[in-house]
């Protein structure tokens, strides 16, 4: 993880202003909904590809789990962090959807009974509920390695040599593993009804939520063949970001609704720690901004230029759901 300025942490909205995402001219929703149809095309060719692979019997759940809206901001994120390192090729989003399979199969998991136990999602029932547990669990489990052979095609379709591409493939599987998400979330089960401390927070959403962001951005960087300073400041982007995110997550979980965020918030109810209950929730808001501010600062320090992601991470903590 990025080293983590300890003397910065806890200052809430220090230096708004100076060097924020605010006042650069950025069109965000013509953007996000632009992003978002391309993102749409190449996971609807990527379920072409796969699903025909798959037991009959659990089409209908992984395209449930895959294709039920959803931000997509870890394609979106994949995608700007290749634009912003001058990449052009279109298969980018084949690439970029390989975060999105990874992170539709957490959601079909996280929403089991044995997990978070969440009966709606995206708005809709969640993917045990419309299809079973059994298929739900297979679901899930059929999207990691069809996450790894879609990242695999997309790197190849970029014509990138086998190197780099098994170089990506490893960003993903590390992010998705047990040093990432997959640890994040035993983290997340072992910490139910304790009150963790500020530090296990962090690490548990760093692994959790903040590894697979932060891949996103170096999965971009590295396919527009980035390294060096620019692919730090990516990574140091995408953890800030992952921090950020997390932190207005909780945010929505404590002040949203079921209709609002497509899902029951349930942080309370399950007993998880959460910044808001650590710091309560102007200054769980305010440090949010500050992390937002800091992925912003990342990119300005290393001159890396993208209005596309200095905007994203205004979005990360700004959005409704
Ligand atoms: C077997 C221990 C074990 C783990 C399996 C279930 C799992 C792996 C990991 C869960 C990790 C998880 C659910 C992380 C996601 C956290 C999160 C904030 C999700 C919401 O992301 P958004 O807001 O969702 O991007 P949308 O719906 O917009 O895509």
């Amino acid at each position: 993880m990025m080293e983590l300025r300890e003397e910065n942490r806890g200052q809430g909205a220090q230096g708004e202003g100076e060097k924020g995402w605010e006042g650069q001219p950025f069109e965000l929703e013509g953007f996000l909904s632009a992003e978002r149809r391309r993102v749409e095309a190449a996971l609807e060719a990527a379920l072409e590809e796969l699903l025909p692979l798959f037991p009959p019997s659990t089409r209908d759940a992984v395209r449930w789990g895959v294709a039920g809206g959803g931000k997509r901001l870890r394609p979106i994120l994949c995608a700007a962090a290749y634009h912003a390192g001058g990449g052009e090729h279109h298969a980018i989003y084949a690439l970029a959807v390989s975060l999105e399979l990874i992170h539709a199969y957490s959601l079909i998991h996280d929403d089991l009974p044995c997990m978070d136990d969440a009966a709606v999602r995206r708005g809709l029932p969640a993917v045990h509920r419309q299809f079973g547990e059994k298929v739900a669990a297979v679901a899930g489990a059929l999207l990691i390695p069809a996450a790894l052979l879609q990242a695999w095609r997309g790197a190849r379709e970029l014509g990138l040599p086998p190197e780099k591409a098994r170089g990506i493939l490893e960003e993903l599987s590390r992010a998705a593993g047990a040093g990432g998400m997959v640890g994040g979330q035993v983290l997340d089960l072992l910490g139910e009804g304790q009150a963790l401390s500020a530090a296990e927070l962090e690490e548990l959403h760093w692994r959790k939520t903040g590894a697979l962001l932060r891949a996103a951005l170096r999965m971009g960087g590295m396919a527009a063949g980035l390294d060096g300073p620019q692919l730090e400041a990516l990574e140091q982007y995408g953890a800030a970001v992952g921090l950020a995110f997390q932190i207005a997550d909780d945010v929505l979980d404590a002040t949203s609704t079921l209709a609002a965020l497509g899902k029951e918030p349930s942080d309370a109810a399950l007993g998880k720690s959460t910044y808001v209950a650590l710091w309560g929730l102007e200054e769980a808001r305010s440090r949010a901004r500050w992390w937002a501010r800091e992925a912003v600062e990342a990119l300005r320090s290393a001159g890396v230029s993208s209005p596309a992601l200095m905007a994203l991470a205004g979005y990360v903590v700004s959005r409704r759901s």
